[in-house]
């Protein structure tokens, strides 16, 4: 049974109205967006590291400028998704500290290795496909910060996406080697791109609840479908082939029918071991380190000021 705060809430949601910061909102809403938007800027965050791994060597100086401004993209995103959380009454050190003792979960695709620049493309055509088939629902998401927030994010991946594509149509279009280069960058990233969308519903535990607060607009499956639906014709176009041999279109679903990525990898990596989790960790935790006397620094300077101003 429903408390009358309860009802009136779900009220609102079914009338599509925005939850804002200081509105009624249940304890499980809170706590929910508090992990899904904090995963997500933690992913934006560590999904820095696979490709700023590339900047010192991107193959020419304009690529370098592109990454370069699409990597800073990704911290503002990250920035921007903490605010939005902080309005539900978390600080942004507390989900630093979540996310560098282990507590708090990034997407499982940051943990595998950019190896050349064909990976480059990959990510920006898989990885940044996935996120904003995923993200452009979530603009319509039941809470206000969050939703505003996903709409300017989403213009900015869109062009991250589209730099991707470019970079892996120039490789698809170039030499053998570079043909082949593309084509393997495609056989590492198509799983672990799938996987971006969650366990199947069968196995997610938030979706039901999720779906019903309009915090998720669609189920894992469905954006998983449409993803696949969308970048096939982009792979035929490239010349590339999907890796993954019961790829069917299937005429009565209006959809392709494809494989299911290897589940057990899936949850593995999410329990820390996949290939570059420590890593990762590793890297973030010395940032954060690296960063105290910055911070220290900062906050003396404030507190100085503020004193002066007292005084
Ligand atoms: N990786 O019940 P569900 C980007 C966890 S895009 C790791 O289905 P939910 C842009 C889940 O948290 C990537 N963990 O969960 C970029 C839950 O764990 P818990 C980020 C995953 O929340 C591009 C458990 O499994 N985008 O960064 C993953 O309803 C290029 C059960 O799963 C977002 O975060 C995963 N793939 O649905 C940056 C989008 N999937 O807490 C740089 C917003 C699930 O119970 C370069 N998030 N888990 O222990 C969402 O839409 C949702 O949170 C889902 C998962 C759809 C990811």
């Amino acid at each position: 049974e429903m408390t009358p705060d309860e009802a009136a809430f779900q009220d609102k949601i079914d009338a599509d109205i925005k939850i804002e910061p200081r509105d009624w909102m249940p304890e499980g809403y809170r706590k929910t967006l508090i992990r899904q938007i904090g995963q997500h800027a933690h992913s934006e965050i560590v999904g820095q590291l696979p490709e700023g791994n590339w900047i010192t060597r991107a193959p020419t100086l304009e690529r370098k400028a592109i990454l370069l401004a699409k990597v800073q993209d990704e911290a503002g995103h990250g920035l921007y998704l903490y605010s939005a959380a902080e309005t539900l009454g978390i600080t942004r050190d507390e989900m630093t500290e979540q996310l560098l003792d282990g507590r708090a979960k990034y997407s499982s695709i940051f943990n595998y290795p950019t190896l050349n620049w064909a990976d480059i493309g990959a990510v920006g055509w898989l990885v940044d496909g996935a996120a904003i088939m995923n993200q452009v629902p979530l603009q319509r998401t039941s809470y206000g910060p969050y939703s505003r927030a996903m709409i300017r994010i989403c213009k900015e991946e869109s062009f991250h996406q589209r730099q991707g594509y470019d970079i892996v149509m120039k490789m698809a279009q170039g030499s053998p080697e570079q043909r082949k280069m593309a084509q393997d960058a495609l056989n590492r990233l198509w799983y672990p791109s799938l996987m971006m969308f969650g366990p199947s519903d069968k196995d997610s535990v938030h979706s039901a609840q999720s779906m019903a607060w309009k915090i998720k607009i669609n189920t894992n499956d469905e954006l998983r479908q449409k993803f696949v639906d969308q970048t096939v014709p982009q792979a035929e176009f490239l010349g590339l082939t999907i890796p993954d041999e019961n790829l069917k279109w299937n005429e009565e679903k209006g959809g392709y029918d494809f494989s299911e990525p290897d589940w057990g990898e899936f949850f593995d990596v999410l329990k820390g071991n996949g290939p570059c989790n420590q890593d990762r960790m590793a890297t973030r935790n010395k940032a954060w380190d690296d960063g105290a006397w910055v911070r220290e620094g900062l906050m003396a300077h404030a507190e100085k000021k503020r004193a002066a101003k007292l005084a």
